[in-house]
């Protein structure tokens, strides 16, 4: 039989070019060379709330199938879409939280707006792992329980929406523990 090894994490520290803490940097671990894990298995949600004329938060990352709820916490209504390949959707002028969520199933980066507010924007990625994450407001993230081996790390930041779609790649190998620093310059 071969031992289980113990499950690694990734702690990020996340910077821009000029060594400036850089949140909303959506990141995702794929495994190399190895079965991707099942992801039916886990039913996800996640909530991307409506408050102040703005989307909280800016930048969210789930694997796929996740299924996420849009409350509006505004009075005012408001009317969410999206254009993107990944996944097009509509939800009409409301108040309130539609009964249904909207379901993120192919991976890609969908990129929100509001029909009525123009400076309202989100970001979802959506990777095919459960392994991803968002630098929070100091730059840091931290991903548990990733069994040790080869990754890719993909990573995305809205500083680069326009210019590139795509998430940026590197190599990655996991052992225990591992803390590494990632600089997002302003193109990939
Ligand atoms: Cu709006």
């Amino acid at each position: 039989m071969v031992p289980l090894a113990h499950p690694a994490s990734l702690a990020l520290q996340v910077v821009d070019e000029n060594g400036a803490a850089l949140a909303d940097v959506a990141v995702a671990l794929e495994p190399v060379g190895a079965p991707r894990p099942a992801m039916q298995a886990r039913a996800r949600t996640a909530e991307i709330v409506q408050q102040g004329k703005r989307f909280i938060p800016l930048m969210t990352a789930v694997p796929t199938g996740t299924a996420v709820h849009f409350p509006n916490r505004d009075t005012v209504r408001h009317h969410v879409y999206s254009f993107s390949p990944a996944r097009t959707f509509e939800l009409k002028l409301y108040i309130g939280t539609p009964a249904e969520p909207v379901v993120f199933d192919t991976p890609g980066i969908v990129v929100m707006g509001c029909n009525i507010h123009d400076q309202m924007v989100a970001y979802v990625v959506v990777s095919d792992t459960p392994w991803v994450g968002v630098s929070d407001g100091a730059g840091k993230l931290r991903i548990e329980g990733v069994p040790p081996g080869d990754y890719v790390l993909a990573y995305w930041h809205p500083r680069w929406a326009g210019t590139s779609n795509a998430p940026a790649r590197m190599p990655l190998r996991l052992d225990q523990g591992a803390e590494r620093r990632l600089v997002v310059g302003a193109r990939p």
